[in-house]
């Protein structure tokens, strides 16, 4: 039996957990920022380093007991660092809001003026929304894609040279194409603002060759553990040169900044550390390091390539026209259905995408033109040119038919025919 503690103690939650299990069995999951973790992350998520505090850092610590969760900690920056090519990582971020919160509160003042791609042209919430902190608390203002939905690289230019801004944020949720770091660095640094990379999308397909880094471009790099990385929900904030030992009030410069993102992070945001998750970010990080690792990084290209061309050859309409990396936005609207109604009519198909902003959308953000689709989790399970194809046409068939909840019932069917030869937590494969 499955989690049989949480069964005696709490059958209610564990139902839950059950249930969570089969919908991930039965259909497939597509949604660019989920993945499916290894039996070795989840056994370290789950131990009981969640039961110790260690406000500070290895060596520093404002509690007793931390010997073994100091080596844990050493352990997670010493493979962050190596796997990423830098001198300094913090491991200690809760996610990746708390990374990029922790980098604003290292590099900029309240108030400031910061750049970062508008959330309706494929940005984060953290890079400048107005109604998230960083929108708050900073004079955020946006760049934005071209029609054609590539990153507008001239008008960021520009908005740089007449607004000066204190750093610009490039990364992005929704952006299908590659990012030109040099670029982006040479934009800012003309500006003398600082750039900050949030990775967190692309963090696995860089390590595995498959995206170029940012590393000797950005002057500081956030990224989530969980996507494309594939590790626990978590992030690390990377950048070059050391922290002060012990960490000192300084002042906001560039040589300074490993000593101002350790202590914004603590004790600027956070409080102890999660150690069960910097454990498991460890064990992701020493699994993204092996050759099938690459492999894999590898494969969540092809796949997308292929999704992407097949969807194209059946009429449908992708943003930028293509992919390059893990992800594809498509316009939904030529079919006569909303991105919300494109979500919904593939949930009852069995497959989980989440509706999206296309650039310059005419539409509301809460039922915007387009759906994104991606190709992480699925390649995690196995699946390759062939199983991409057929969900192709498992996706085109739903699109023609959403209105019709029998065709759909019958396409699910198939889905979880497919999905059950390719199980997400082989370890797992118990009846529930
Ligand atoms: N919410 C994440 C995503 O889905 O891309 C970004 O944090």
């Amino acid at each position: 039996m499955l989690y049989p503690h949480l069964a005696a103690g709490d059958p209610e939650v564990r139902n839950l957990i059950m249930h969570e299990l089969q919908r991930r069995r039965d259909g497939i999951d597509m949604i660019p920022s989920e993945n499916v973790t290894s039996p070795a992350v989840l056994d370290a998520l789950g131990s009981i380093l969640t039961d110790k505090y260690s406000e500070g850092y290895p060596g520093r610590r404002y509690y007793g007991g931390n010997e073994y969760i100091d080596q844990i900690e050493e352990l997670a920056r010493a493979r962050a660092r190596s796997l990423f090519g830098v001198t300094h990582a913090n491991v200690q971020p809760y996610s990746g809001s708390p990374a990029n919160q922790a980098v604003y509160l290292a590099l900029c003042n309240p108030g400031d003026t910061v750049l970062g791609l508008s959330l309706f042209h494929g940005g984060h919430l953290t890079h400048g929304l107005g109604v998230n902190f960083s929108g708050i608390y900073y004079k955020h203002l946006n760049y934005t894609t071209t029609p054609e939905g590539f990153i507008d690289y001239d008008g960021l230019q520009q908005l740089a040279e007449e607004h000066r801004p204190r750093m610009i944020v490039c990364g992005a949720t929704a952006y299908s194409r590659k990012f030109d770091f040099a670029r982006l660095a040479s934009i800012a640094h003309s500006v003398d603002a600082f750039l900050l990379a949030d990775i967190s999308h692309i963090a696995g397909l860089i390590v595995g060759d498959e995206h170029p880094s940012p590393v000797g471009h950005a002057d500081v790099i956030t990224t989530t553990t969980h996507k494309t990385l594939r590790g626990p929900r978590g992030a690390l904030i990377l950048c070059n040169g050391n922290p002060s030992t012990p960490l000192k009030a300084v002042e906001k410069t560039r040589e300074n900044i490993p000593t101002l993102i350790d202590r914004a992070v603590f004790p600027g945001l956070q409080g102890g550390p999660h150690n069960h998750q910097t454990a498991a970010i460890a064990v992701a990080l020493k699994e993204a390091a092996t050759p099938e690792f690459k492999t894999y990084a590898h494969q969540v290209v092809v796949n997308a390539r292929t999704l992407c061309a097949a969807l194209i050859e059946q009429g449908h309409t992708i943003v930028t026209g293509g992919t390059e990396n893990h992800l594809m936005l498509m316009d939904v609207t030529k079919h006569g259905l909303s991105g919300g109604e494109a979500e919904v009519a593939l949930g009852k198909a069995g497959i989980t995408v989440n509706k999206n902003t296309i650039p310059h959308d005419p539409r509301k953000p809460f039922d915007p033109s387009g759906i994104r689709i991606g190709t992480p989790a699925l390649t995690s399970r196995g699946m390759k040119e062939p199983e991409v194809r057929a969900i192709a046409e498992f996706m085109h068939t739903a699109l023609m038919h959403h209105t019709d909840d029998t065709k759909l019932a019958d396409i699910r069917r198939t889905v979880t025919e497919l999905s059950h030869a390719f199980p997400p937590y082989p370890e797992l494969n118990q009846p529930i």
